[in-house]
């Protein structure tokens, strides 16, 4: 019986991403980083999430390219994973385990200054848009500490995905948040 049990552990363990040695994971209790790369509409996106070793919170770390020069992108994180479709419609609404949004009454504005104002997963609200570095690059790169998310409870990131809009609001770029059971220094 005890050999049945291990059988999944054995099954999850062979699924090694290709060339970075990660082991995806569901526990919590394993994932010390975990990776979205969102892309589509010629945008290739990165979001690393990082365990800090304080229990703090976690480090995030966002590169994207392909983006227009001048050209503000929102980039949230969406409360539905991806669906094999790919279809970025179906991740639903921003990660808000606190209904932010709800409580704005319809008049919802983030202030970075005060994060109880802002859903915990409107990155883009707490921590500026993603936005190419100008002098004709198309790329975007920024890291920062979060002390509201976590991998862990009801603010975890962990079974969400990370959507990047156009200004508009459309939805360009969609990739599932996926937990992995060893740090990667690598986007
Ligand atoms: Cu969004």
């Amino acid at each position: 019986m005890r050999l049945v049990s291990l059988l999944p552990a054995l099954a999850a363990a062979a699924v090694v991403v290709a060339g970075q040695g990660l082991t995806p994971t569901d526990n919590p209790r394993y994932v010390t980083v975990a990776i979205a790369r969102p892309s589509g509409n010629g945008i290739r996106g990165a979001v690393r999430f990082t365990r800090l070793a304080d229990g703090s919170g976690l480090q995030l770390d966002v590169q994207a390219e392909g983006l227009e020069g001048g050209v503000q992108y929102p980039y949230h994180i969406h409360v539905n994973p991806v669906p094999a479709s790919g279809d970025c419609m179906a991740t639903g609404g921003h990660l808000d385990p606190d209904r932010a949004k709800a409580l704005a009454g319809g008049a919802y504005r983030c202030d970075p200054a005060q994060t109880w104002t802002c859903e915990a997963g409107d990155l883009a609200g707490i921590y500026g848009n993603l936005t190419a570095d100008g002098s004709g690059s198309s790329k975007f790169k920024t890291s920062y500490r979060s002390t509201v998310l976590s991998f862990d409870g009801r603010v975890s990131v962990l079974g969400h995905s990370i959507v990047i809009h156009a200004p508009n609001n459309t939805r360009l770029a969609c990739a599932n948040i996926v937990g992995y059971k060893k740090a990667d220094h690598k986007m």
